[in-house]
Protein backbone atom coordinates (compact mmCIF):
# COMPACT_ATOMS: atom_id res chain seq x y z
CA UNK A 1 0.00 0.00 0.00
CA UNK A 2 1.25 3.21 -1.03
CA UNK A 3 1.16 6.51 0.95
CA UNK A 4 -2.50 6.38 0.52
CA UNK A 5 -3.06 6.13 4.40
CA UNK A 6 -1.10 9.75 5.24
CA UNK A 7 -3.18 12.63 5.66
CA UNK A 8 -2.78 15.57 3.24
CA UNK A 9 -2.12 19.03 4.34
CA UNK A 10 -4.73 21.13 4.34
CA UNK A 11 -3.89 24.36 4.90
CA UNK A 12 -4.18 25.41 8.34
CA UNK A 13 -7.26 23.50 8.85
CA UNK A 14 -10.86 24.50 8.72
CA UNK A 15 -11.42 25.33 12.57
CA UNK A 16 -7.80 26.01 12.64
CA UNK A 17 -8.69 29.95 13.10
CA UNK A 18 -10.78 30.58 15.92
CA UNK A 19 -12.82 33.13 16.64
CA UNK A 20 -11.39 36.11 15.66
CA UNK A 21 -13.87 38.50 17.93
CA UNK A 22 -16.76 38.56 15.39
CA UNK A 23 -20.13 38.10 17.30
CA UNK A 24 -23.28 37.05 15.43
CA UNK A 25 -25.53 40.13 14.70
CA UNK A 26 -27.85 40.77 17.24
CA UNK A 27 -29.96 43.40 16.04
CA UNK A 28 -33.81 42.85 15.84
CA UNK A 29 -35.02 41.08 13.28
CA UNK A 30 -38.63 40.74 13.09
CA UNK A 31 -40.23 43.75 14.04
CA UNK A 32 -40.66 44.81 10.95
CA UNK A 33 -41.73 41.07 10.09
CA UNK A 34 -45.67 42.17 9.17
CA UNK A 35 -44.56 44.40 6.13
CA UNK A 36 -41.87 41.54 5.29
CA UNK A 37 -44.80 39.00 4.70
CA UNK A 38 -47.06 41.54 3.04
CA UNK A 39 -43.95 41.80 0.35
CA UNK A 40 -43.17 38.53 0.22
CA UNK A 41 -47.31 37.60 -0.84
CA UNK A 42 -47.44 41.05 -3.04
CA UNK A 43 -43.82 40.06 -4.98
CA UNK A 44 -45.36 36.51 -5.09
CA UNK A 45 -48.75 37.40 -6.99
CA UNK A 46 -46.60 39.96 -9.06
CA UNK A 47 -44.57 37.77 -10.50
CA UNK A 48 -46.67 34.38 -10.70
CA UNK A 49 -46.68 32.72 -14.25
CA UNK A 50 -50.38 33.49 -15.61
CA UNK A 51 -53.04 30.67 -14.69
CA UNK A 52 -51.11 30.19 -11.40
CA UNK A 53 -54.42 32.33 -9.13
CA UNK A 54 -54.38 29.42 -7.14
CA UNK A 55 -50.79 29.56 -6.30
CA UNK A 56 -51.33 33.37 -5.45
CA UNK A 57 -54.09 32.29 -3.44
CA UNK A 58 -52.50 29.66 -1.21
CA UNK A 59 -49.40 32.17 -0.61
CA UNK A 60 -51.62 34.58 0.63
CA UNK A 61 -53.44 32.25 2.62
CA UNK A 62 -50.25 30.84 4.09
CA UNK A 63 -48.85 34.73 4.86
CA UNK A 64 -52.14 35.87 6.54
CA UNK A 65 -51.78 32.71 8.71
CA UNK A 66 -48.28 33.36 9.60
CA UNK A 67 -49.27 37.13 10.90
CA UNK A 68 -51.56 35.70 13.44
CA UNK A 69 -48.94 34.00 15.34
CA UNK A 70 -45.76 36.31 15.76
CA UNK A 71 -42.22 34.84 14.97
CA UNK A 72 -39.70 34.97 17.13
CA UNK A 73 -35.72 35.24 16.91
CA UNK A 74 -33.86 32.61 19.25
CA UNK A 75 -32.22 34.81 21.54
CA UNK A 76 -28.18 34.96 20.66
CA UNK A 77 -25.65 33.06 22.77
CA UNK A 78 -22.01 33.82 23.23
CA UNK A 79 -19.82 31.46 20.95
CA UNK A 80 -19.34 28.48 21.62
CA UNK A 81 -15.88 27.09 21.65
CA UNK A 82 -15.35 24.94 19.02
CA UNK A 83 -12.60 22.54 18.35
CA UNK A 84 -9.76 22.49 15.81
CA UNK A 85 -11.22 19.52 12.85
CA UNK A 86 -9.08 16.54 14.23
CA UNK A 87 -7.70 15.08 10.41
CA UNK A 88 -6.20 12.47 11.68
CA UNK A 89 -8.80 9.87 12.59
CA UNK A 90 -11.06 11.51 9.89
CA UNK A 91 -9.38 8.94 7.74
CA UNK A 92 -9.56 6.30 9.91
CA UNK A 93 -13.44 6.75 10.07
CA UNK A 94 -13.82 7.40 5.68
CA UNK A 95 -11.78 4.12 5.63
CA UNK A 96 -14.10 2.19 8.39
CA UNK A 97 -17.30 3.51 6.88
CA UNK A 98 -16.29 2.40 2.95
CA UNK A 99 -14.36 -0.83 4.75
CA UNK A 100 -17.53 -2.85 3.89
CA UNK A 101 -17.33 -1.91 0.50
CA UNK A 102 -13.61 -1.58 0.29
CA UNK A 103 -13.55 -5.43 1.33
CA UNK A 104 -16.37 -6.49 -0.65
CA UNK A 105 -14.25 -5.30 -4.17
CA UNK A 106 -10.83 -6.65 -2.58
CA UNK A 107 -12.21 -10.23 -2.15
CA UNK A 108 -14.30 -9.88 -5.15
CA UNK A 109 -11.16 -8.88 -7.32
CA UNK A 110 -8.92 -11.57 -5.52
CA UNK A 111 -11.27 -14.23 -6.27
CA UNK A 112 -11.69 -12.69 -9.98
CA UNK A 113 -7.52 -12.61 -10.73
CA UNK A 114 -6.19 -15.42 -8.72
CA UNK A 115 -5.38 -18.34 -11.00
CA UNK A 116 -6.87 -16.61 -13.62
CA UNK A 117 -5.42 -14.29 -17.00
CA UNK A 118 -6.76 -10.99 -17.56
CA UNK A 119 -9.24 -11.36 -20.68
CA UNK A 120 -12.57 -11.01 -21.84
CA UNK A 121 -13.70 -13.33 -19.36
CA UNK A 122 -12.68 -11.47 -16.11
CA UNK A 123 -13.20 -8.49 -17.15
CA UNK A 124 -16.96 -9.22 -17.70
CA UNK A 125 -16.59 -10.56 -14.02
CA UNK A 126 -15.16 -7.56 -12.42
CA UNK A 127 -17.45 -5.54 -14.58
CA UNK A 128 -20.14 -6.95 -12.71
CA UNK A 129 -18.57 -6.59 -9.78
CA UNK A 130 -18.18 -2.61 -9.80
CA UNK A 131 -21.95 -2.34 -10.61
CA UNK A 132 -22.78 -4.31 -8.05
CA UNK A 133 -20.60 -2.24 -5.51
CA UNK A 134 -22.73 0.93 -7.24
CA UNK A 135 -19.75 2.71 -9.31
CA UNK A 136 -22.20 2.61 -12.06
CA UNK A 137 -21.91 1.05 -15.49
CA UNK A 138 -19.93 3.99 -17.22
CA UNK A 139 -17.13 4.26 -14.56
CA UNK A 140 -16.86 -0.18 -14.61
CA UNK A 141 -16.78 0.15 -18.22
CA UNK A 142 -14.34 3.13 -18.22
CA UNK A 143 -11.80 0.61 -14.96
CA UNK A 144 -12.54 -2.57 -16.93
CA UNK A 145 -11.25 -0.58 -20.79
CA UNK A 146 -8.57 0.82 -18.96
CA UNK A 147 -7.25 -2.81 -17.83
CA UNK A 148 -8.16 -4.31 -21.23
CA UNK A 149 -5.48 -1.42 -22.88
CA UNK A 150 -3.02 -2.06 -19.96
CA UNK A 151 0.30 -3.57 -20.84
CA UNK A 152 -1.02 -5.95 -18.28
CA UNK A 153 -1.14 -8.79 -21.11
CA UNK A 154 -0.97 -11.74 -19.18
CA UNK A 155 -0.49 -11.98 -15.12
CA UNK A 156 -2.06 -9.34 -13.24
CA UNK A 157 -2.15 -9.10 -9.59
CA UNK A 158 -5.70 -8.44 -7.46
CA UNK A 159 -3.63 -5.47 -6.10
CA UNK A 160 -2.19 -4.01 -9.40
CA UNK A 161 -6.20 -3.78 -10.61
CA UNK A 162 -6.96 -2.36 -6.90
CA UNK A 163 -4.11 0.38 -8.01
CA UNK A 164 -6.06 0.49 -11.61
CA UNK A 165 -9.29 0.94 -10.02
CA UNK A 166 -8.40 3.61 -7.01
CA UNK A 167 -7.08 5.47 -9.90
CA UNK A 168 -9.65 5.50 -12.36
CA UNK A 169 -12.09 6.14 -9.11
CA UNK A 170 -10.11 9.20 -8.43
CA UNK A 171 -9.84 10.26 -12.25
CA UNK A 172 -13.95 10.52 -11.43
CA UNK A 173 -13.94 12.56 -8.70
CA UNK A 174 -11.03 14.86 -9.03
CA UNK A 175 -13.09 17.18 -11.62
CA UNK A 176 -16.19 16.93 -8.88
CA UNK A 177 -14.31 17.95 -5.54
CA UNK A 178 -14.38 21.31 -5.04
CA UNK A 179 -14.62 23.28 -2.14
CA UNK A 180 -17.66 25.15 -1.02
CA UNK A 181 -16.41 28.88 -1.50
CA UNK A 182 -18.37 31.65 0.35
CA UNK A 183 -18.23 34.65 -1.62
CA UNK A 184 -17.44 37.83 0.72
CA UNK A 185 -18.84 40.47 -1.74
CA UNK A 186 -22.35 38.62 -1.13
CA UNK A 187 -24.53 39.85 2.05
CA UNK A 188 -25.49 37.31 2.91
CA UNK A 189 -24.37 34.59 0.52
CA UNK A 190 -27.46 32.35 0.83
CA UNK A 191 -27.12 28.81 1.36
CA UNK A 192 -29.94 26.58 0.55
CA UNK A 193 -30.39 23.06 1.79
CA UNK A 194 -32.93 20.34 1.06
CA UNK A 195 -32.41 16.59 0.53
CA UNK A 196 -35.07 13.96 1.48
CA UNK A 197 -35.96 13.00 4.97
CA UNK A 198 -33.13 12.46 7.40
CA UNK A 199 -30.04 12.33 5.64
CA UNK A 200 -28.21 15.10 7.87
CA UNK A 201 -29.75 18.89 6.27
CA UNK A 202 -30.12 20.59 9.84
CA UNK A 203 -26.14 18.85 11.29
CA UNK A 204 -24.91 19.91 7.95
CA UNK A 205 -26.42 23.11 8.51
CA UNK A 206 -24.57 23.12 12.02
CA UNK A 207 -21.18 22.09 11.30
CA UNK A 208 -21.40 24.53 8.40
CA UNK A 209 -21.88 27.27 10.69
CA UNK A 210 -19.45 26.42 13.02
CA UNK A 211 -16.82 26.47 10.12
CA UNK A 212 -17.49 29.55 9.12
CA UNK A 213 -17.92 31.33 12.46
CA UNK A 214 -14.27 30.09 13.07
CA UNK A 215 -13.35 31.18 10.22
CA UNK A 216 -14.17 35.19 11.49
CA UNK A 217 -17.49 35.11 9.36
CA UNK A 218 -20.96 35.84 10.90
CA UNK A 219 -23.92 33.58 10.12
CA UNK A 220 -27.74 33.20 10.32
CA UNK A 221 -29.41 30.30 10.35
CA UNK A 222 -33.25 30.29 9.36
CA UNK A 223 -35.53 27.35 10.42
CA UNK A 224 -37.46 26.55 7.21
CA UNK A 225 -38.12 23.28 8.73
CA UNK A 226 -41.47 24.58 9.87
CA UNK A 227 -43.38 21.06 9.65
CA UNK A 228 -42.31 20.01 13.24
CA UNK A 229 -41.31 22.38 15.93
CA UNK A 230 -38.49 19.13 17.16
CA UNK A 231 -36.41 20.44 14.10
CA UNK A 232 -36.67 23.97 14.68
CA UNK A 233 -35.40 23.25 18.31
CA UNK A 234 -32.94 20.99 16.71
CA UNK A 235 -31.73 24.19 14.42
CA UNK A 236 -31.36 26.63 17.36
CA UNK A 237 -28.80 23.91 19.94
CA UNK A 238 -26.86 24.59 16.46
CA UNK A 239 -27.22 28.07 16.73
CA UNK A 240 -26.57 28.34 20.41
CA UNK A 241 -23.47 26.13 19.66
CA UNK A 242 -22.56 28.65 17.21
CA UNK A 243 -23.02 31.97 18.11
CA UNK A 244 -25.68 32.27 15.42
CA UNK A 245 -28.37 34.11 15.42
CA UNK A 246 -31.36 31.40 14.06
CA UNK A 247 -34.63 33.12 12.43
CA UNK A 248 -38.34 30.73 13.23
CA UNK A 249 -41.60 30.43 13.08
CA UNK A 250 -44.63 29.15 14.15
CA UNK A 251 -44.81 25.35 13.63
CA UNK A 252 -46.76 24.60 10.43
CA UNK A 253 -45.81 28.38 8.81
CA UNK A 254 -44.93 29.30 5.19
CA UNK A 255 -41.21 28.12 4.67
CA UNK A 256 -41.03 30.50 1.62
CA UNK A 257 -42.14 33.30 3.90
CA UNK A 258 -39.84 32.46 6.38
CA UNK A 259 -37.11 32.15 3.99
CA UNK A 260 -37.91 35.48 2.61
CA UNK A 261 -37.90 37.25 5.96
CA UNK A 262 -34.50 35.84 7.35
CA UNK A 263 -33.08 36.84 3.83
CA UNK A 264 -34.56 40.39 4.36
CA UNK A 265 -33.04 40.41 7.81
CA UNK A 266 -30.06 39.13 6.63
CA UNK A 267 -29.51 41.99 3.85
CA UNK A 268 -30.26 44.74 6.66
CA UNK A 269 -27.43 43.44 8.79
CA UNK A 270 -25.21 42.70 6.43
CA UNK A 271 -24.38 39.12 7.42
CA UNK A 272 -22.25 37.05 5.44
CA UNK A 273 -23.90 33.72 5.38
CA UNK A 274 -27.64 32.76 5.66
CA UNK A 275 -28.02 29.26 5.98
CA UNK A 276 -32.22 28.12 5.36
CA UNK A 277 -32.77 24.76 6.62
CA UNK A 278 -35.64 23.04 5.08
CA UNK A 279 -37.83 20.05 6.03
CA UNK A 280 -36.79 16.64 4.61
CA UNK A 281 -38.70 15.63 0.96
CA UNK A 282 -39.56 12.75 -0.96
CA UNK A 283 -37.97 13.41 -4.23
CA UNK A 284 -41.23 12.03 -5.67
CA UNK A 285 -43.74 13.99 -3.42
CA UNK A 286 -44.50 16.98 -6.15
CA UNK A 287 -46.44 19.00 -3.47
CA UNK A 288 -43.53 19.50 -1.27
CA UNK A 289 -41.16 19.46 -4.80
CA UNK A 290 -43.44 22.23 -5.99
CA UNK A 291 -42.58 24.31 -2.17
CA UNK A 292 -39.26 24.24 -2.83
CA UNK A 293 -39.21 26.04 -6.20
CA UNK A 294 -41.61 28.17 -4.19
CA UNK A 295 -39.07 29.24 -1.80
CA UNK A 296 -36.13 29.67 -4.47
CA UNK A 297 -38.87 31.99 -6.09
CA UNK A 298 -39.38 34.42 -3.24
CA UNK A 299 -35.53 34.74 -2.16
CA UNK A 300 -35.01 35.80 -5.66
CA UNK A 301 -37.43 38.94 -5.17
CA UNK A 302 -34.85 40.27 -2.72
CA UNK A 303 -31.94 38.91 -4.30
CA UNK A 304 -31.99 37.76 -7.61
CA UNK A 305 -28.66 35.72 -7.42
CA UNK A 306 -30.23 33.60 -4.29
CA UNK A 307 -29.38 31.25 -3.49
CA UNK A 308 -26.12 31.67 -4.01
CA UNK A 309 -25.29 27.59 -3.18
CA UNK A 310 -28.66 24.80 -3.04
CA UNK A 311 -26.98 21.95 -1.00
CA UNK A 312 -28.51 18.31 -1.66
CA UNK A 313 -27.48 16.09 1.11
CA UNK A 314 -27.38 12.54 0.27
CA UNK A 315 -27.05 9.67 2.85
CA UNK A 316 -24.25 7.52 2.05
CA UNK A 317 -26.06 4.64 3.02
CA UNK A 318 -28.92 5.26 0.62
CA UNK A 319 -27.54 3.28 -2.53
CA UNK A 320 -29.21 3.45 -5.99
CA UNK A 321 -31.50 5.85 -4.93
CA UNK A 322 -29.50 8.83 -4.39
CA UNK A 323 -29.16 8.75 -8.25
CA UNK A 324 -32.58 9.76 -8.42
CA UNK A 325 -32.66 12.17 -5.75
CA UNK A 326 -29.74 13.71 -7.33
CA UNK A 327 -31.91 14.11 -10.82
CA UNK A 328 -34.84 15.30 -9.26
CA UNK A 329 -33.20 17.62 -6.58
CA UNK A 330 -31.85 19.14 -9.61
CA UNK A 331 -34.32 19.37 -11.88
CA UNK A 332 -36.92 21.10 -8.90
CA UNK A 333 -34.05 22.80 -6.64
CA UNK A 334 -31.63 24.32 -8.58
CA UNK A 335 -28.77 22.27 -6.56
CA UNK A 336 -25.30 23.38 -7.25
CA UNK A 337 -23.85 20.94 -5.60
CA UNK A 338 -23.49 17.75 -2.87
CA UNK A 339 -22.57 16.86 0.11
CA UNK A 340 -23.00 13.09 1.18
CA UNK A 341 -23.00 12.54 5.16
CA UNK A 342 -22.66 9.44 6.75
CA UNK A 343 -19.51 8.14 5.49
CA UNK A 344 -18.44 6.69 8.81
CA UNK A 345 -21.67 4.17 8.98
CA UNK A 346 -22.10 1.03 7.03
CA UNK A 347 -21.74 3.02 3.52
CA UNK A 348 -22.16 2.35 0.04
CA UNK A 349 -19.81 4.86 -0.93
CA UNK A 350 -19.73 3.42 -4.13
CA UNK A 351 -22.96 5.47 -5.12
CA UNK A 352 -20.99 8.84 -5.27
CA UNK A 353 -18.74 8.18 -8.01
CA UNK A 354 -21.60 6.73 -9.98
CA UNK A 355 -23.18 10.32 -9.74
CA UNK A 356 -20.27 12.04 -10.41
CA UNK A 357 -19.98 10.67 -13.50
CA UNK A 358 -23.40 10.64 -14.22
CA UNK A 359 -24.06 14.23 -12.90
CA UNK A 360 -20.96 16.23 -12.67
CA UNK A 361 -22.06 18.20 -9.62
CA UNK A 362 -19.61 19.12 -7.29
CA UNK A 363 -19.21 17.72 -4.39
CA UNK A 364 -18.34 19.96 -1.72
CA UNK A 365 -17.88 18.05 1.51
CA UNK A 366 -18.26 14.37 3.05
CA UNK A 367 -19.80 13.72 6.74
CA UNK A 368 -17.88 11.64 8.45
CA UNK A 369 -19.75 11.51 12.41
CA UNK A 370 -22.03 13.78 14.05
CA UNK A 371 -20.16 15.79 16.19
CA UNK A 372 -19.52 19.64 15.24
CA UNK A 373 -15.83 19.16 13.13
CA UNK A 374 -16.87 15.76 11.29
CA UNK A 375 -17.45 17.24 8.03
CA UNK A 376 -14.23 17.53 5.95
CA UNK A 377 -13.82 19.37 2.30
CA UNK A 378 -14.35 16.37 0.05
CA UNK A 379 -11.17 14.52 -1.00
CA UNK A 380 -11.05 12.59 -4.49
CA UNK A 381 -7.64 10.83 -3.77
CA UNK A 382 -8.42 9.89 -0.42
CA UNK A 383 -11.97 8.60 -0.80
CA UNK A 384 -10.80 6.68 -4.00
CA UNK A 385 -8.60 5.06 -1.95
CA UNK A 386 -10.72 4.37 0.49
CA UNK A 387 -12.85 2.31 -1.65
CA UNK A 388 -10.41 1.05 -3.66
CA UNK A 389 -7.58 0.02 -1.62
CA UNK A 390 -9.38 0.04 1.94
N1 LIG B 1 -23.00 8.88 11.70
C1 LIG B 1 -23.39 10.03 11.17
N2 LIG B 1 -24.58 10.54 11.50
C2 LIG B 1 -24.95 11.70 10.94
C3 LIG B 1 -24.12 12.41 10.03
N3 LIG B 1 -24.81 13.52 9.65
C4 LIG B 1 -25.98 13.50 10.31
N4 LIG B 1 -26.08 12.42 11.09
C5 LIG B 1 -27.20 12.01 11.95
O1 LIG B 1 -28.31 11.69 11.13
C6 LIG B 1 -29.53 11.99 11.81
C7 LIG B 1 -30.37 12.89 10.95
O2 LIG B 1 -29.70 14.13 10.82
P1 LIG B 1 -30.47 15.48 10.59
O3 LIG B 1 -29.46 16.55 10.44
O4 LIG B 1 -31.55 15.67 11.59
O5 LIG B 1 -31.13 15.16 9.19
P2 LIG B 1 -32.15 16.05 8.37
O6 LIG B 1 -31.84 15.84 6.95
O7 LIG B 1 -32.14 17.44 8.86
O8 LIG B 1 -33.52 15.34 8.74
P3 LIG B 1 -35.01 15.87 8.47
O9 LIG B 1 -35.03 17.30 8.83
O10 LIG B 1 -35.86 15.01 9.33
O11 LIG B 1 -35.26 15.63 7.01
C8 LIG B 1 -29.11 12.63 13.12
O12 LIG B 1 -29.15 11.66 14.13
C9 LIG B 1 -27.69 13.10 12.86
O13 LIG B 1 -26.93 13.19 14.03
C10 LIG B 1 -22.85 11.83 9.68
O14 LIG B 1 -22.06 12.34 8.87
N5 LIG B 1 -22.54 10.65 10.30
MG1 LIG C 1 -33.66 18.64 9.54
Amino acid sequence: MSGGSEPKKKGPGLFGRMFGGVAAKTGSQSDDGTEQRAEAAAGDAADAPPGSADEDRAIAAAVTEREAVPDTVAPVPEPAAIEPAPRQGWLARLKAGLSKTSSKLGEGITGIFTKRKLGAETLDDLEDLLIQADLGVETATRITSALGKSRYDKGISAEDVREVLAEEVKRVLEPVARPLVIDPARRPHVLLMVGVNGTGKTTTIGKLAARFRAEGKSVMLAAGDTFRAAAVAQLQVWGERTGAPVVTGAEGADSSGLAFEALKSAQAQGTDVLLIDTAGRLQNKQALMDELEKLVRVLKKLDPTAPHDTLLVLDATTGQNALQQVDVFRERAGVTGLVMTKLDGTARGGILVAISAKFGLPVHAVGVGEGISDLQPFDAREFARAIAVG
